[in-house]
């Protein structure tokens, strides 16, 4: 059961973001930060205590605290995200969490981005991406089995980072994009495999009994029903447009 989740609110600058989406509108503030609200009333409903940092005014990504930490119930490794502009980031959240875990660090020459973290149970599948390295990836292993995890390592290919692509939904299932099917690392779960339509709602997120997922997908809805969890569909287009996610948008512990 998650208890806690540390996020931070967008800031003015967010546009200035790292992006590959070419959206014919461009992103609203306003209704960023609308989609933002919404999100952390729900994570609030689902029974989290919720604390919200401010902006970063020299990173606009910072609101994607997902990459910068990967926390257990045993530790928070503050990462080394893979994209320079980015690396600033980690400080503010690592004092953050100096409060509620013991702190290691993923450390030059390897980068690690939160988002291509995903943790089943007690074990870990990490992305190896345009973000996180070899050498990241390894070291965060390293820390992780020294608490009795197990981990392996997987290749994201295209998407930005590994939850883009595969998340967890809960009673031994993946939710994959039709890329990560045939996975070896992946089998030994039931799979649902989205249409190549619905692959942005690979990132679906699941807190404690309810599936935060993105609205608008009605065939992805009625699949993920079918898990017996409470849905709840959040707005996410400005979000989308800054290449980010559901699960991107917290860090649950
Ligand atoms: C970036 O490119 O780093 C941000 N604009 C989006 C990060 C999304 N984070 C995530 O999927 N965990």
């Amino acid at each position: 059961m998650f208890t806690q989740a540390i996020t931070r609110k967008p800031g003015k600058n967010f546009a200035g973001g790292l992006t590959t989406s070419v959206s014919a509108k461009p992103p609203q503030y306003e209704l960023l930060l609308k989609q933002h609200e919404s999100y952390l009333d729900t994570l609030i409903s689902c029974g989290l205590k919720v604390t919200v940092l401010d902006p970063l005014p020299d990173h606009p990504d910072a609101y994607f605290v997902e990459d910068t930490a990967v926390v257990t119930p045993d530790v928070a490794v503050i990462t080394n995200p893979g994209a320079d502009p980015r690396k600033g980031e980690v400080e503010s959240i690592a004092r953050v969490l100096t409060n509620f875990r013991k702190i290691e660090r993923i450390l030059a020459p390897g980068t690690l981005d939160g988002g291509d973290v995903l943790q089943v149970g007690n074990h870990f599948f990490i992305g190896v991406s345009q973000r996180t390295n070899k050498e990241g990836a390894t070291q965060l292993g390293r820390i992780l089995e020294q608490f009795g995890n197990t981990w392996v390592t997987v290749p994201v290919g295209d998407g930005l980072h590994f939850k883009s692509s595969v998340n967890y939904v809960g009673k031994n299932t993946l939710l994959v994009t039709p890329d990560f099917a045939e996975n070896t690392e992946l089998s030994g779960y039931h799979k649902i495999i989205l249409d190549r339509d619905d692959a942005y709602t690979a990132n679906t997120l699941l807190v404690n009994d309810h599936l935060l997922t993105p609205a608008g997908f009605p065939s992805v809805r009625k699949r993920l029903e079918g898990l017996g969890r409470e849905i709840i569909e959040l707005e996410t287009s400005e979000i989308r447009k800054m290449d980010g996610g559901l699960t991107c948008l917290s860090i649950r512990f």
